[in-house]
């Protein structure tokens, strides 16, 4: 590839001078220059020092068709060229939003047949949390507005869905949660399960649900959102008696049950959406990301006939985005599923990649630092702890490990995100055997790196129990 851009120094002084990042300790960061990635194709970043990065994040939990696919590039060309924008305001409508719409009906499950579009997983939540409210004064109910969610649980970063998430560490800047959202536990058998069995352990966790719903009372809580298998969380896999269970007390209850697909749609879990493969009926989906393998902005909330039905027919809902279904979103987003369909990559997760994905990650039990090495299609996470048995966390603070591994990761020209000390994965779909291999041979110098650094620094003890 040729250079066309500033030596790497200068194009780091100007990003530490220019540009604040998401999630960044600016300051940090801008001691230390951030690293510029200057191309990608496949599962592969090149850096602007020319190495070459094997992405296991897939971006960020997006890049499902891999980077760079020469047929994305031909449709953005051809939707520029026909029609460059124009909105779906005012009774007016296009034809990449119409097509796109459609086929997201054929492709999501049960009746979910309307797409609301949005330019992001956080403007389709966002979306959803009006939308909800709107649906129950709509059938009579106006007093049903609190939306549940989970701590720990994450569905973006504007004041809305920030909000419907549980990260304390976001809630703590900016004064959230906003009002009428309310958050219970989360699933994690293996941080908070203690001595029950997993399953036991579960089935509590969901009826918390009930619990808050009683103490709420039913008649104001209007949803409850949860991401079928959390993502920022740390790739927390439910045990298999939390869905089922959650979803009975949604029906009971008469809650709308919002599953938030942004990074379990479009073939992650082995199935078009993580709802396929858990059982779940959601009212509502939230999808983004893999939607358009990140090749432009966009999301939608996808509703079912009953839902779409009586917010059509309430009048007029004062709510939309300028750029909801951008033409050439909506054109790349369809080219995108196009590929998922036409070199069937949800298959390829299901019965190729994803098999022996999982075989060589579970693997990864045997490594000294891991304990618990857990993975659904392509989203895996290891938790690195100082004592298997006990299930210890590290005396030091949470994350310390997490960096390091990190760090080492960088170091070896691969990306594994950490959350705490978990380190996680979610890579392009498209991912081949052969560069599971590499992957998992990186991934494995890597955790030997940090398992050697963690004993010479004597990071190696577990925390007190308890
Ligand atoms: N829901 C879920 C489940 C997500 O994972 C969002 C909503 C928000 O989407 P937007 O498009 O507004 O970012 C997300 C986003 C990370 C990380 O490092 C994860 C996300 C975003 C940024 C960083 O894990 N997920």
């Amino acid at each position: 590839m040729f250079e066309n851009h500033l030596p790497t120094a200068e194009l780091q002084a100007l990003d530490a001078a220019h540009h604040m990042h998401p999630f960044t300790d600016g300051a940090g960061l801008n001691k230390k220059g951030a690293r510029v990635i200057t191309g990608a194709s496949g599962v592969w970043l090149t850096d602007s020092d020319g190495n070459r990065i094997l992405d296991a994040m897939a971006g960020l939990w997006c890049v499902n068709i891999g980077y760079g696919r020469p047929e994305m590039a031909d449709a953005a060309a051809r939707q520029i060229n026909q029609l460059s924008f124009y909105n779906t305001f005012f009774q007016t409508t296009h034809v990449p939003a119409v097509t796109l719409a459609a086929k997201l009906a054929e492709l999501a499950p049960y009746d979910l047949n309307h797409a609301f579009f949005a330019n992001s997983g956080s403007e389709a939540n966002d979306t959803n949390l009006r939308l909800v409210r709107h649906y129950w004064k709509a059938k009579g109910k106006p007093t049903k507005r609190i939306v549940i969610g989970r701590w720990n649980g994450y569905h973006g970063s504007t004041m809305g869905s920030a909000s419907l998430g549980g990260m304390k560490f976001m809630h703590e800047q900016g004064g959230l949660p906003i009002p009428d959202v309310a958050h219970i536990d989360q699933p994690d058998w293996w941080m908070q399960g203690g001595d029950s069995a997993p399953d036991d352990f579960g089935l509590a966790r969901a009826r918390q649900l009930e619990a808050k719903i009683i103490a709420l009372g039913a008649d104001n809580v209007a949803a409850f959102i949860a991401e079928p298998i959390q993502g920022s969380g740390g790739v927390i896999v439910p045990p298999a008696t939390y869905w089922p269970e959650i979803q009975r007390i949604c029906r009971e209850h008469n809650i709308l049950l919002i599953a938030d697909e942004v990074i379990t749609g479009f073939g992650r879990t082995g199935r078009w959406f993580g709802s396929e493969t858990l059982d779940i009926r959601p009212d509502i989906m939230t999808i983004a990301k893999g939607m358009s393998s990140g090749y432009a902005p966009i999301g939608a909330s996808l509703l079912s006939d009953d839902v779409a039905d009586t917010i059509n027919d309430a009048g007029e809902f004062n709510h939309g985005y300028t750029y909801a279904a951008h033409p050439l979103s909506a054109a790349l987003a369809l080219e995108n599923i196009r590929i998922l369909e036409d070199d069937d990559i949800v298959d390829h997760v299901a019965n190729v990649a994803g098999p022996y994905l999982k075989e060589k990650w579970e693997a990864l039990i045997d490594h000294p630092l891991v304990g618990d090495a857990s993975i659904l299609g392509m989203m895996g996470s290891i938790r690195m702890t100082p004592d298997k048995a006990s299930r210890a966390k590290f005396k030091a603070d949470e994350g310390t490990a997490g960096y390091i591994c990190r760090e080492r990761c960088f170091a070896n020209n691969l990306v594994m995100r950490h959350v705490g000390d978990r380190m996680v994965i979610s890579p392009p779909l498209v991912i081949t055997t052969d560069e599971i291999d590499m992957f998992i041979a990186r991934a494995i110098t890597s955790l030997d790196e940090t398992h050697a650094k963690l004993k010479a620094d004597g990071l190696m003890e577990a925390a007190p129990a308890g």
